[in-house]
This record gives C-alpha cells, sequence and structure tokens, in this order.
C-alpha cells in the first residue's frame, strides 16, 4: 500500500500500519474487476479477528461461502435477505448481556458488523436497519452498493443510477433505462442522529481504512455507505476495476465525505473535476444515453456538488474542467 504522504493534499490521515495478517482468505469467487474482496480485506484488516459478520444473502454472501469453503477467517453469519440489522441488533445485545454476567470479558472489544449490498439495504432491509439506529446498537453497518440487485441478475435497486439500463429498468425507445435518482442512504442514516457515518471508494484505500477505524471507535450504531464496482452490472473491462471507481470521485458522481456526530466534512477534495461522461462512457449500461440524457446528469451532479460546498462553506468539489483527459496516466496526479 503506498504511504499516505505520497498522495500530497489529498490525504490528511490513515497513517497506520495495517496488520499482514489475512482475515479475508485468498479464494473466493467473485468477479473479475468485483471491488467487494478489497472492501473485506481491508475492513478485516482494520477491525481484527475479534469481530462478527453478519451477511445477508447477496453477491458477497453467494460468492464467498459455499458449503464447506469460506473466505472468512472470522465468525460469520448468513441471514435473509431482509433482515441484517435485526439480527446484528440481537448479537450486540447478547455479547452485552453475556459481558454482564461475566461468561466474556467484560473488556473484551467485539466488533459486530452487517455487510450487506444496496438491496439488502436500502430496499428490503430498509426497516432492520433503522431499528437498529433507533435503538442504538453499537454496530458498524457497511453497505456495499453495485447500485442493483447483481446476485439475481441485474435488477435495479433503489440506489441504481438515473439513466442506467438494468433488467427491470431496461433503456428502450421511450426509457433511458433508470427513470429514479439514487436514494442518498448516508443522508438517511445521517438523519437517525447516529455518531458516524461516511461514504468511502475501495480506490482511495487509505480514506477507507481511515473510516472503518472511525466507525469501529463510534460510541453507538455507524453506517459507511461505499461504492463498489460490479463487472456484470455495469458493464466495463475487468481491468478498469479501480478506474472506474476513481472516475466516479474525479467526477463528482461520488464524493468521499464523514459526518462525525452532525459535522459534515469532505475527506477527499476534488479541486476540478473531469465530465461525468468519462464516469459513464467507460459502462455498457450506460451505452444508450443520447448527448441530453449526459448533460441532465451532470446538471444534477453539478447541483449536488453546489450544495455539498454550500455545506461546507468552501469550494471543496471544483468546477468541471473539460481539458482533463478522462484516463489520467499512472503515476501521474
Ligand atoms: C425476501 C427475499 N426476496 C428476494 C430474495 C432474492 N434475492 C436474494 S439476493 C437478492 C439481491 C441482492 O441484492 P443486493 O442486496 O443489492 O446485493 P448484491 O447481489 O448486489 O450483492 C435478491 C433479490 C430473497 N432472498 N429474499
Amino acid at each position: 500500500m503506498k504511504a499516505a504522504e505520497e498522495y500530497p493534499g489529498l490525504y490528511e490521515y490513515a497513517n497506520f500500519e495495517l496488520p499482514q495478517e489475512e482475515l479475508f482468505l485468498p479464494g473466493h469467487g467473485l468477479c473479475a474487476g468485483c471491488t467487494i474482496g478489497v472492501i473485506a480485506r481491508h475492513m478485516l484488516k482494520v477491525l481484527g479477528p475479534d469481530t462478527i459478520v453478519v451477511n445477508p444473502t447477496g453477491c458477497a454472501e453467494v460468492s464467498t461461502v459455499v458449503y464447506p469453503r469460506t473466505n472468512w477467517a472470522v465468525p460469520w453469519m448468513h441471514v435473509a435477505f431482509g433482515n441484517g440489522g435485526s439480527v446484528a441488533s440481537g448479537i450486540e445485545a447478547a455479547i452485552k448481556v453475556l459481558k454482564r454476567r461475566g461468561v466474556i470479558d467484560p473488556n473484551r472489544k467485539i466488533n459486530v458488523v452487517v455487510f450487506a449490498g444496496d438491496g439488502g439495504t436500502a430496499d428490503i432491509g430498509f426497516q432492520a436497519l433503522s431499528g437498529m439506529f433507533e435503538r442504538g446498537h453499537k454496530v458498524i453497518y457497511v453497505m456495499y452498493d453495485n447500485e442493483g440487485y447483481m446476485n439475481t441478475g441485474i435488477q435495479r435497486s433503489g440506489t441504481t443510477p438515473f439513466g442506467a439500463s438494468a433488467t427491470t429498468a431496461p433503456a428502450g425507445r421511450k426509457v433511458p433505462g433508470n427513470v429514479t435518482h439514487k436514494k442518498p442512504m448516508a443522508a438517511i442514516a445521517a438523519a437517525h442522529g447516529i455518531p458516524y457515518v461516511a461514504t468511502a471508494n475501495p480506490a482511495y484505500v487509505h480514506d477507507m481504512v481511515y473510516k472503518f477505524k472511525k466507525a469501529a471507535e463510534a460510541e453507538g450504531p455507524s453506517f459507511l455507505h461505499i461504492l463498489q464496482s460490479c463487472t456484470p452490472g455495469w458493464r466495463f473491462e475487468p481491468k478498469y476495476a479501480i478506474r472506474v471507481l476513481e472516475l466516479a470521485t474525479e467526477t463528482g458522481y461520488w464524493v468521499n465525505y464523514e459526518i462525525d456526530h452532525g459535522e459534515f466534512r469532505v475527506t477527499l477534495p476534488v479541486p476540478k473535476r473531469k465530465p461525468v461522461k468519462c464516469f459513464l462512457e467507460l459502462q455498457g449500461r450506460f451505452k444508450h444515453l443520447k448527448p441530453e440524457e449526459v448533460e441532465a446528469i451532470q446538471a444534477v451532479i453539478d447541483r449536488d456538488v453546489e450544495e455539498i460546498n454550500r455545506i461546507v462553506g468552501k469550494e471543496v468539489i471544483g468546477p468541471v474542467d473539460p481539458s482533463l483527459p478522462c484516463i489520467t496516466p499512472r503515476g501521474a496526479r
């Protein structure tokens, strides 16, 4: 991993060592170009072996736990598609009781994590998640967002972006793919008043691991919304797995921020943005879009960026610079 000093001006933190030990083991069945593994691996490096993972049905589950094998070298539990938040609440409450009764050392720090997709979080798992927040369970909820129900065949979800073609929102002559905008899950989580909420992107590992650490240190529920590239769903060449995620951030499509006890902070400023077409062009799910539809998507991003800059009180995400090349050569910044 590169040292944080190699990203001058971009990172203020995450200068801690990650252990060599792997708790998310190699040999999984995730697609080439899928970044679920990058998220899970770094999550467990930060959280360590005293971690219980609750995993609702989805790509992560079906690709990493095929009986009798598992890639998780920590206690791991499969749960139904919709109840990750409830099961994790129960586990956290049980640990509290066992500590009180002296069965578990009261000083032992055990992390309870939900590792769930966007469908299992923003849609069907939403009430379980909201209840968990409301009751204040100390659970780290990690939503890996591949922007669709990918494991069951690329159906749209509440976080599928406008204009993406999905099997249940196909692009046709009259309809440009999905017609709704991404559900703002981090903002919805923050509205519950929980101590820590953040967005992250596995292309920026230092930023992501810092957020795992902050989530683990929170005194109540925490929510991490992490963008995740999906080769069959987004339709890009596997070699672009990280590129496409970088473009999400470089275009302002995805902004890395945290809301720490209500305080909003952009953790990865982007002084000059690339046009969103750079992000869209790399993916087959947007290839049907007409120039005016791309412009409409650009306008929504411009509006969102303006709103973020207004909240922060300065221009943390800069204007679009059309002279920037879509693909920056490796090593150049
Ligand atoms: C109540 C219920 N409805 C539907 C399903 C079928 N199902 C299993 S996983 C899944 C999609 C999961 O989507 P997401 O949570 O976004 O995870 P991904 O597959 O993208 O990793 C669906 C529809 C189910 N298991 N249970």
